[in-house]
């Protein structure tokens, strides 16, 4: 019996951790399309987006969001993630993976640069889809 069962699950999972893992995933170590940094923290002319939870909603509509969710930004300016939610750790992840910034507890601040014009959605690690916006790339 349990080859069978051990053979069931196999081809359940297969395809749900194939559908996670998601195909059009493509990190970018290289910084080809963006970078993650922390050198110009703070610098004039940053596009600034908080991280926040917002206790006046009730629990069950979706209160973790990116403020604003729609972004616009042009090449090789920063934009400035800051966390204001004192409750929980944030990142913002590209969803072809291509970059994010690290893990922001209450009051940390990350950016991400970019090099290539275009259309890049985004969402939120920890919390997945429900916080999620979008982050457009003019050129410079
Ligand atoms: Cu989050």
């Amino acid at each position: 019996m349990r080859p069978i069962i051990g053979t069931v699950l196999i081809g359940l999972l297969t395809p749900a951790l194939v559908g996670c893992a998601g195909p059009t995933r493509q990190p970018d170590p290289a910084g080809t399309v963006c970078i993650e940094s922390k050198d110009r923290l703070g610098a004039p002319g940053a596009v600034v987006v908080f991280m926040e939870n917002n206790p006046v909603l009730p629990a069950f509509v979706a209160s973790r969001i990116f403020a604003p969710g729609e972004i616009t930004a042009r090449v090789g300016q920063p934009i400035e993630f800051t966390s204001a939610d004192p409750d929980e750790q944030h990142t913002a992840e590209l969803d072809s993976g291509a970059c994010g910034t690290d893990y922001l507890s209450y009051k940390s601040r990350d950016d991400l640069v970019f090099k290539l014009p275009g259309s890049y959605p985004f969402y939120c690690l920890v919390h997945g889809t429900t916080m999620a916006g979008t982050i457009t790339i003019t050129p410079s």
